[in-house]
């Protein structure tokens, strides 16, 4: 089983998105491992996209990024890295699919709602950045075996 990390980006939170948002991950099957509310600091959101260091849309981006309150969360499930990324759909909510997220919810990269880690390491890496371990429970559903044989 993996786990990510997943944002919801202050636009989620500016327009009421927060419940919308959660209830496609949780429909889907994920579990839920730690929520809560940050307003993150300009250092945590740039160690976060410390790759896109340098490029044209990194100010804008961390400007973005610090400007309300974040939901950061953790999930696990089955193929969840790949899988949640196929929920958020393209990073240009222009081009993502209907019924994605993104797809649904947004028209342009710079306000496209939802982060979600792109792999193992840098799930790993994004979770640690922004839960302390004793704000992840692992606890067990019981609806489980309907979920995942
Ligand atoms: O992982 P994902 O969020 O889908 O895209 P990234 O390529 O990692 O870019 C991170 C973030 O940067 C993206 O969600 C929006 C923003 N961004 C942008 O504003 N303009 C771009 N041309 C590319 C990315
Ligand atoms: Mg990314």
């Amino acid at each position: 089983m993996e786990r990510t990390f997943i944002a919801l980006k202050p636009d989620t939170l500016q327009r009421g998105l927060v419940g919308d948002i959660i209830n496609r991950f949780e429909k889907k099957g994920f579990q839920l491992l730690g929520l809560k509310l940050v307003q993150p600091p300009r250092e945590l959101v740039e160690k976060h996209y410390e790759e896109h260091l340098g490029r044209p849309f990194y100010e804008g981006l961390v400007n973005y990024m610090t400007s309300g309150p974040i939901v950061a969360s953790v999930w696990q499930g089955k193929n969840i890295i790949s899988s949640s990324r196929s929920l958020l759909g393209a990073t240009d909510p222009s081009k993502a699919a209907p019924g994605t997220i993104r797809g649904d919810l947004a028209t342009q990269v710079g306000r496209n709602l939802v982060h979600a880690s792109d792999s193992p390491v840098n799930a790993e890496r994004e979770i640690s950045l922004w839960f302390a371990a004793k704000e992840i429970q692992n606890w067990s559903r019981s609806l489980e075996p309907w979920i995942n044989e």
